[in-house]
């Protein structure tokens, strides 16, 4: 059976101390409860960038400008029949104050300090290259 690909865009926020926004996942959703960079999938048709400037508005309120994103790393992840394809970008400006729209909560992070929080399967390789950026 083919394997059917979700591509999925998510920031690293980060602020004048280096540290990185993270949200937690509500529950009743997939992943409920994980703290996870912000993002979403992108939807059929959509540039990647134009994604996360939606998920960012949607999710925590802010905008940001295209030409702010910066591609850092990806991972994939499997998840049942579909295959997790999650881009990372690096964001440093941003306009608007980070609200929780549909997070639990919202948490300002050290990169070293992510690895004691629980993340989605594709998160967690990422904060390795975050902690080398
Ligand atoms: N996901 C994993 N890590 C992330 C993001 C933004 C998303 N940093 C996973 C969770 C879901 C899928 O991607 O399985 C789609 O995300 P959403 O649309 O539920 O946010
Ligand atoms: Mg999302």
């Amino acid at each position: 059976m083919p394997v059917r690909l979700m591509p999925v865009v998510a920031a690293a926020l980060i602020d004048a101390d280096g540290r990185v926004l993270l949200q937690r996942r509500p529950p009743g959703k997939q992943m409920a409860d994980l703290w996870e960079f912000p993002g979403g999938k992108i939807e059929p048709g959509e540039a990647p960038e134009a994604a996360l400037v939606r998920e960012l508005h949607e999710e925590l309120a802010i905008t940001v400008d295209p030409a702010a994103l910066v591609p850092l790393t990806f991972a994939s992840a499997g998840l049942g029949e579909r295959h997790l394809l999650l881009l990372l970008y690096v964001v440093r400006r941003w306009q608007g104050v980070p609200q929780a729209l549909e997070a639990t909560a919202l948490a300002w992070v050290e990169p070293a300090a992510m690895r004691a929080l629980a993340m989605p399967p594709a998160d967690v390789p990422l904060v390795a290259m975050l902690e080398r950026f």
